[in-house]
């Protein structure tokens, strides 16, 4: 269905969605409920030539039923949500060997610092790359996110990834794409007056695709 949402190709992404999904079906029925139970009364009670008015204080057992039914839900869905909040952001969770990438938002462009062919960021051979954000499918990768200046959103919907990026802060940010392909990173937080253009190009590549787009910018000669 892409009105909903769009594709997912992130490890991660199926509980989220499948949240959202819940969340969505429980709170559209609460909408119809009472917004139909709102328009009924209104229909039901209006005023009518001779009606009388009818004073009453109301149920207090309906008022406990729909207390306690939307007070579990809401303490289920706090559970539920929490768990895979860990799971995808706890840092016990977080892939050990992943590889790792510096991504600096400022306004308004993003700048990814690659570890290079050691696959190791602070070495020599790292370089930076502004607004084009590349790395390999079917691994786990890391990135650490910091702004220079103001409060950005790095968000890559495809991979259901959206971390804040906050100035004096180092984010770990990780997640696994399914998919080749581009995408698109948008600051998905109002940062100032560009912030309408502040986006990057994503590309996934194949293992050996990545490895060869990174040999070529980091030769010398590419540079
Ligand atoms: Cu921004």
């Amino acid at each position: 269905m892409d009105w909903a949402l769009p594709p997912n190709y992130s490890t991660f992404g199926i509980v989220i969605d499948q949240l959202f999904w819940i969340i969505l079906v429980i709170t559209g029925i609460a909408f119809v409920l009472v917004e139909g139970g709102i328009l009924w009364f209104c229909i039901k009670y209006r005023g009518r030539e001779g009606a009388r008015a009818h004073y009453t204080h109301g149920s207090n057992k309906v008022e406990i039923i729909w207390t306690v039914i939307p007070a579990i839900i809401i303490a289920v869905l706090g559970a539920y949500s929490a768990m895979v909040w860990d799971d995808i952001k706890g840092s016990s969770n977080r892939p050990e060997d992943a590889l790792e990438f510096l991504v600096v938002g400022k306004q308004f462009e993003w700048n990814i610092t690659y570890p290079g062919v050691d696959e190791t960021l602070g070495t020599g051979d790292d370089f930076t790359v502004r607004n084009q954000f590349h790395f390999p499918v079917n691994e786990d990768i890391t990135i650490l996110l910091e702004s220079e200046d103001v409060i950005h959103s790095f968000f890559i919907p495809e991979l259901r990834v959206k971390q804040d990026a906050v100035p004096g802060m180092t984010i770990p940010v990780w997640f696994d794409a399914t998919q080749t392909g581009d995408f698109e990173i948008a600051c998905a937080e109002l940062c100032g007056l560009g912030h309408y253009y502040m986006m990057a190009s994503v590309t996934v590549h194949s293992a050996a695709d990545f490895d060869a787009w990174q040999a070529s910018q980091a030769s010398p000669t590419a540079q």
